[in-house]
């Protein structure tokens, strides 16, 4: 006989939380949502951890190089999506990984032999004023000089007049050494009134610059995600059949962390996958989806570094429909956090969870985080912002944003929607659909950690960790969701009544 859950199977909107006493200590400057993303054994610090609960969905439409940057700037992490040619997902993780926060590869460069009338020239199709002199004119060849418009006058000097003879010399210039830090190298620009700090290895040679504009930039994300070369962290997906092929190239190329992308995970396939990750790198790996313990005990016993939490509750995601498999994103996540604390128990190594799909208002993030996530993942939330890779259109009066799901048609992803085996997409999981484009992301981050910091502190909890432990929850009833929106009132903006 099959076994049967007594219990339906919940969503978030069917919860709220309860404040708790909100202490003095409880402000929203002093929250912290640095929360782990890969395994850790008690009292020990996990190798790798983000400074907000946030990843971006492994989705054509959702997490390119782009986003990933946009998101590790914000303190977030993306997971560029495997459904591409390893090739250009590899590319793709390279892209962040050479993008340095702040330090850029010099793009005008000559060499003391080159005139004023090559300076100039350059400067015409570039655009840039400042021109790094190096001894084979290459962004990374030795550095003699630095040349900007204050070493020469237009009308006055001659255009052949050699570059030798009017640039600042090395001798003279003030440069960074290789390995500093961006809040070091604007202490030195600031001292030395600088624009533009040159940063150079033992040999002299130049390795990037630092300009006093970026720098500013710099400055707004405090919370940036940076490894310890201080470029920034990135993800990639990966599937159960070509890993073989796909892993090594996405090591090579930089990426920080795997997940195994699959719309169900508890699989064979997946305990084979990790297996082979753990055997041949050291790269930590997520796995998933699974939406109760015994997926969960399986995909951790295999090896994994963090586990995905959801089946059919993403907005695009059609699986529950279509086969019939699935649980709400709310109970699925209950049930997978009280095996991982069980887990914890037994073997001191905590595991952490993202619940992946579902979130639609921002309040859902707090929930999954109270419910025992370390952090969310999210497609249609990161969809509508400038930074996603889609097109952005108009539709009668409003823009909106691309965003399809990976089972679609449209993303043929053949990978993550069949189990593993050898048969093709039969049908499709995914709807190809439109968001209202929402602007950038930063500022509807903020405004989102906003809200879940102030909820935070009306249940007592200044971090993650605390508000697992201290939240209380409670479920709504059908009446009672009535009555959490306006209701009885005829709204302003539309003339609409409220419920
Ligand atoms: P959402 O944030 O609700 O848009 O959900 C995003 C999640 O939906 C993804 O992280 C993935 O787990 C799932 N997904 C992606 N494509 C599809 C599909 O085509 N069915 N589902």
């Amino acid at each position: 006989m099959a076994k049967y859950y007594t219990e339906p199977s919940r969503t978030f909107s069917e919860y709220l939380l309860i404040p708790n006493l909100t202490r003095r200590e409880c402000t929203t400057e002093r929250v912290s949502l640095r929360t782990p993303i890969s395994k850790y054994g008690r009292g020990e610090q996990p190798r790798l951890s983000l400074n907000i609960p946030f990843s971006s969905a492994v989705m054509q439409s959702v997490s390119d190089n782009a986003m990933a940057v946009a998101l590790a700037r914000s303190g977030g992490i993306s997971f560029i999506f495997g459904s591409q040619p390893v090739a250009e997902q590899a590319s793709m993780v390279g892209k962040v990984k050479s993008f340095k926060a702040g330090f850029v590869a010099s793009r005008s460069n000559l060499t003391p032999d080159h005139t004023l009338a090559d300076v100039k020239a350059l400067k015409a199709s570039t655009g840039h004023s400042t021109v790094a002199i190096t001894d084979d004119g290459s962004p990374r060849g030795k550095l003699l000089g630095i040349v900007t418009s204050r070493d020469y006058r237009d009308s006055r000097d001659p255009s052949d007049k050699q570059i030798r003879e009017f640039m600042t010399p090395y001798a003279s210039l003030v440069c960074g050494r290789s390995g500093i830090s961006l809040p070091e190298a604007n202490d030195l620009i600031w001292e030395h009134k600088l624009n533009c700090l040159p940063i150079v290895d033992e040999t002299q040679r130049l390795e990037h610059l630092v300009f006093r504009k970026d720098y500013d930039a710099h400055k707004e994300y405090p919370l940036q995600l940076l490894d310890a070369n201080k470029s920034y962290v990135v993800g990639a997906g990966i599937n159960t059949r070509d890993y073989e092929e796909r892993v090594p190239a996405l090591v090579a190329a930089g990426a920080d962390i795997l997940v195994i992308d699959a719309s169900d995970g508890y699989s064979e396939w997946q305990r084979d996958t990790i297996e082979y990750v753990k055997a041949n790198f050291d790269i930590p790996i997520g796995a998933g989806n699974i939406v109760d313990r015994e997926g969960f005990r399986y995909l951790v016993d295999a090896g994994a570094d963090f586990v995905k939490v959801g089946i059919g509750g993403g907005s695009i995601c059609i699986t529950r429909e279509q086969k019939g498999i699935g649980r709400g994103q709310a109970s699925a996540l209950i049930e997978v956090a009280e095996e991982r604390d069980r887990y914890y128990q037994e073997t001191g190594i905590y595991v952490p969870l993202c619940s992946d799909g579902g979130i639609v208002h921002d309040y859902h993030i707090t929930l999954a985080l109270a419910m025992g996530a370390d952090f969310v993942m999210m497609g249609r939330y990161f969809a509508r912002f400038d930074e996603s890779p889609t097109r952005k259109l108009k539709v009668g009066n409003n823009f909106v944003k691309e965003f399809w799901g990976e089972g679609s048609n449209r993303a043929r992803n053949w990978q993550r929607y069949d189990s593993g085996g050898k048969e093709n997409l039969l049908f499709e999981e995914g709807v190809d659909s439109y968001v209202p484009y929402a602007g950038g992301l930063q500022e509807n981050l903020d405004k989102t950690l906003g809200k879940i910091k102030s909820t935070m502190c009306n249940c007592g909890a200044i971090s993650i960790p605390e508000l697992q432990r201290e939240a209380r929850i409670t479920l709504v009833s059908a009446t009672s969701l009535v009555e959490g929106g306006a209701h009885d009132v005829m709204i302003k903006d539309t003339g609409l009544s409220g419920d």
